[in-house]
C-alpha cells in the first residue's frame, strides 16, 4: 500500500444568523460577496496554507454552540466565529468560547464600534484570542492566515 498523507489540519469557520442572505442586500454594509463566495475564497487560500475549511452556517445560537465543542473534539486548528446579532447578546457563546481550548478568532464584515451602540458590546470578543473587524470577506482570510500560525 502506498503511504497515506496526513490530513491538513482542519479550521472551523462558524457563521451565524442571517449570514445565509449575505450579498442579498445590505452591500455597503456587509459587501457583495455571498457566503458561498466566501468559501470560496477560504477554500483557495487554505489549500495555499496547507490547511482544510470547514464552514457552516446556522441561524441558531445552539448550532454554533454544538459546533465549538466539536472543533475542539475533532482538535481543529482554530475557529474562524463570526456570531452575527448573537454576537452582542449570548454569554452562552461567551462560555462555550471559554469552554474549549480551541482558540477561536472573531471576524465581522462590518466594524461594529462604529455603528449602533447595542453593537459595541462583543461576548464573543470578550472570550475570543482575537477580532478582525471591518475589513468585509478580507477579514475572514486574515484570520486564516493568523490560524495557520497557531
Ligand atoms: O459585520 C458583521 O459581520 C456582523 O457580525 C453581521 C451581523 C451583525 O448583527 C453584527 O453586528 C456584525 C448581521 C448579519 C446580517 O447579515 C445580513 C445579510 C444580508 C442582509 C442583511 C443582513
Amino acid at each position: 500500500m502506498p503511504p497515506s498523507t496526513p490530513a491538513a489540519p482542519i479550521v472551523f469557520v462558524l457563521n451565524g444568523p442571517n449570514l445565509n442572505l449575505l450579498g442579498s442586500r445590505e452591500p455597503e454594509i456587509y459587501g457583495s460577496d455571498t457566503l458561498d463566495d466566501i468559501a470560496g475564497m477560504l477554500e483557495d487560500r487554505a489549500r495555499a496554507l496547507g490547511l482544510e475549511i470547514d464552514l457552516r452556517q446556522s441561524n441558531h445560537e445552539g448550532h454554533l454552540i454544538d459546533w465549538l465543542h466539536e472543533a475542539q473534539g475533532v482538535e481543529a486548528r482554530a475557529v474562524l466565529l463570526n456570531a452575527g446579532a448573537l454576537t452582542h447578546t449570548s454569554v452562552a457563546l461567551y462560555d462555550a468560547i471559554r469552554a474549549i481550548r480551541t482558540p477561536v478568532i472573531e471576524v465581522h464584515l462590518s466594524n461594529p464600534h462604529q455603528r449602533e451602540d447595542f453593537r459595541h458590546k462583543s461576548y464573543v470578543g470578550m472570550a475570543a484570542k482575537a477580532t478582525i473587524a471591518g475589513l468585509g470577506a478580507q477579514g475572514y482570510l486574515l484570520a486564516l492566515e493568523a490560524a495557520a500560525g497557531f
